[in-house]
């Protein structure tokens, strides 16, 4: 078979189906779904037939459908197919007028070419009294094709002028004067219609039409003739004209009845598209392709919360849980945080449970588990979650409670890798992740370049005084990932490594020479580790407390 230029426009293709030597096969669709089903099939062209057109719509092969209503219809199947798509105008939907119009308006939505039939304006399906079906005027009718191509703007526009002559009744010389008229007036091709069982008429017409022009057909009735007539009767192009749309409806009348008499899916649903078939159709991969490179920000950030422990300190409520589902004014301590990652855009978030996790109960989030959490420090907890650490990551521990700008801030910093380091913290001696910074928090200056130097865990002796408490929040993105990675491994080869906690991570991080950037913040946020502290968050999340909750 000759190949049609892909690349070149709708129009070009159309004209090069109707102009080659070979037959062509074009199948109807009514839709986007439609038009994308007859693409993929392998169809190199579509019909946009009107008696589909309009039954989608639920309405009548009347013109009940307004052609306004067709063309919205027609620019959904172009954006979602590529193929040329030849439209069945009816009869133009008016005079020569309302087809300089049409003819403009499908040119601007690309569509190949237009079809219009010589009835009378509204149109009647060919098959409902066909025998009584009134012709147009020829000169008419050929004013109206004169009047097409005079309107299209590009030269390969195709305009089909399709003769009811057979339809109605009138006989072979009435359908051939027609049809010679017409392409005497301009017509690109001619369709000729029957609606006989047998092809006889056509194959008739074909022999004395003789190539004059290409010749176009619409076996719908006489749909058991073997296709080599066709052929060799040298017909240009074949119009399957309304098969999906009745294939549809067959299967939905089905599936229809079927539901309503079971009154359950269990016996159809392997009979119907699955959902993700229908995804796949409207292109909802590119969709995702898409939202990675233009949503990246809200859309990419997730969280990591390490919730193994059950709470030193906490022994009496903790019997049934982990700490972080201890109850604070109506709500765990894990569906506070999440809500406050919820309000940041980020709902991609890790809970590493191990203390009681089947109590762990955080909708939406993914449950890993540190089953050795009982001899084991945080890092052991991060490493069943290590897949999570990703290009834009918040690590944070389990117990925290905080006002929502915290963790905004921390967000927004540029830096690979930042932490929020509460400065309101650092005369506490005794207190665990005391943090050590390149400047002390000079808190009338917003956005301080300021660096971390070291993290200690609790008690850890220092000559000189801290800068401030970690509060057990971290943020990695973009190469900061590949630098947090390289510390872990390096500390993952140390004997010790399960005993290790976030400290030693951002210590490693640091002496291996890259920078952690500070986020100074002076209280607004608390942990929970004894019972005061569960008093003292319920104030915090009642509003009660909400400044220097900390101090
Ligand atoms: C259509 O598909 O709408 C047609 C072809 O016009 S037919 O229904 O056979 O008239
Ligand atoms: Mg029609």
């Amino acid at each position: 078979m000759m190949n049609i230029d892909s690349t070149a426009s709708r129009a070009a293709r159309l004209r090069a189906l109707l102009n080659r030597p070979e037959i062509a096969f074009i199948m109807e669709a009514h839709n986007g779904l439609s038009a994308r089903i007859v693409e993929e099939a392998g169809f190199e062209g579509i019909w946009a037939s009107g008696l589909c057109l309009s039954a989608q719509f639920g309405v009548r092969d009347n013109n009940e459908a307004s052609w306004t209503q067709v063309v919205d219809v027609l620019e959904f199947m172009a954006d979602a197919s590529s193929l040329p798509i030849l439209l069945d105008g009816d009869t133009g939907y008016g005079n020569f007028n309302n087809m300089r119009r049409l003819v403009k308006k499908l040119e601007q939505r690309a569509i190949a070419g237009v079809c219009i039939e010589d009835k009378l304006f509204p149109k009647k399906n060919s098959f409902i009294d066909g025998d009584k079906q009134e012709l147009a005027d020829i000169d008419e009718f050929c004013g109206k094709i004169k009047a097409g191509k005079d309107a299209q703007m590009d030269d390969d526009f195709c305009i089909v002028a399709r003769v009811e002559a057979l339809i109605a009744g009138w006989g072979q010389a009435e359908a051939l004067k027609r049809a010679e008229a017409y392409r005497r007036a301009g017509a690109d091709a001619i369709l000729i219609h029957s609606r006989r069982s047998r092809p006889d008429e056509i194959l008739e017409f074909a022999k004395a039409w003789a190539n004059r022009s290409p010749l176009v057909i619409v076996p719908t009735k006489y749909y058991s003739t073997p296709t080599q007539a066709f052929r060799d009767a040298g017909i240009s192009l074949v119009i399957w004209a309304n098969h999906l749309l009745r294939a549809a409806a067959s299967a939905m009348q089905s599936v229809a009845a079927e539901v309503h008499k079971s009154e359950t899916l269990v016996d159809i649903e392997e009979r119907v598209a699955p959902v993700s078939e229908i995804f796949r159709l409207q292109g909802a991969a590119e969709y995702n392709e898409a939202e990675k490179r233009y949503l990246k920000r809200s859309q990419t950030t997730n969280a990591i919360v390490l919730a193994a422990g059950r709470g030193e300190g906490l022994e009496a409520l903790t019997e049934d849980r982990p700490k972080v589902m201890l109850d604070v004014a109506g709500k765990p301590l894990l569906g506070r945080l999440t809500d406050a990652f919820h309000r940041q855009h980020i709902r991609d978030i890790t809970v590493v449970g191990g203390y009681k996790a089947d109590a762990i109960e955080a909708g939406g989030t993914h449950l890993v588990l540190n089953s050795d959490f009982a001899e084991t420090g945080e890092l052991t907890s991060l490493a069943c979650a290590l897949d999570a650490v990703r290009n834009d990551t918040v690590i944070t521990y389990g117990d925290l409670v905080f006002r929502h700008y915290i963790l905004r801030n921390l967000l927004e910093t540029e830096a690979e890798l930042a932490v929020v380091v509460d400065s309101s913290d650092a005369a506490k001696s005794g207190t665990r992740d005391l943090a050590w910074c390149s400047r002390a928090d000079a808190r009338s200056v917003f956005g301080q370049d300021v660096r971390l130097e070291r993290v200690a865990g609790g008690g850890h002796g220092c000559s000189s005084p801290a800068s401030g408490r970690w509060i057990g929040m971290l943020h990695v993105k973009g190469a900061g990932r590949d630098t947090l990675l390289a510390a872990f491994e390096a500390l993952r080869r140390r004997d010790d490594f399960r005993f290790l906690g976030l400290p030693e991570l951002l210590n490693g991080v640091v002496r291996a020479g890259h920078a952690v950037r500070v986020v100074y913040v002076h209280g607004h946020w608390l942990d929970v580790n004894n019972e005061q502290d569960l008093l003292a968050a319920t104030d915090f999340a009642h509003g009660q407390s909400s400044v220097g909750v900390n101090s």
